[in-house]
């Protein structure tokens, strides 16, 4: 006759008795581990981790970003790097960057040591943000109709690709963008 294995069934073996020695063993050190691992997110990581990732957000018509977008690209345009504008954001100030299927645009051109206010959006869907800078990595979400604005000082000097984290369709391992920072 076939076994059956169902929730209707009563469950064969003696799974009344209490634990065994090794099972109580095994549970316990889960549950340790699981309060360390509760302690580190909680407590112990924010104590020592120089964390930067202070962001604000506010709301904004993804119309209006582009608009702020292109003015910020007109105004600071350095060159042009197949097709895409570099530009040089004005050090201490805003820096713009747009998310769209399948771009982030312009490249940004940063100085070393300055910081900056960069300004991300998306244009249609979401996104995510991803710069491995010097030697802290950038990950947030980018979303249309929200300004995420973090506060960023480049460490060190080099070209930086940015990447979309965020899968966004079939052109997302397409969507490299760029930030060059100069001594
Ligand atoms: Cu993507």
């Amino acid at each position: 006759m076939a076994v059956r294995v169902s929730s209707l069934v009563k469950p064969r073996g003696a799974w009344w008795q209490s634990l065994g020695r090794d099972e109580r063993l095994w549970v316990g050190l889960v549950v340790i581990w699981g309060l360390a691992m509760f302690a580190m997110i909680v407590f112990i990581w924010p104590a020592i981790g120089a964390r930067d990732n202070d962001i604000q957000a506010y709301r904004v018509d993804p119309a209006t970003f582009h608009d702020k977008v292109e003015a910020f690209t007109a105004a600071n345009k350095v060159g042009e790097i197949a097709g895409v504008p570099v530009v040089a954001a004005p050090a201490g100030g805003d820096a713009y960057l747009e998310a769209a299927a399948f771009s982030w645009r312009p490249f940004l051109q940063l100085q070393r040591g300055k910081q900056y206010r960069l300004l991300l959006s998306s244009r249609d869907l979401q996104h995510g943000f991803s710069l491995v800078f010097g030697p802290r990595s950038l990950n947030y979400q980018v979303l249309p109709g929200y300004i995420t604005v973090v506060q960023i000082t480049p460490e060190r000097s080099g070209e930086f690709p940015v990447v979309c984290n965020e899968y966004c369709g079939l052109g997302h391992h397409l969507m490299l963008g760029r930030v060059i920072v100069k001594d």
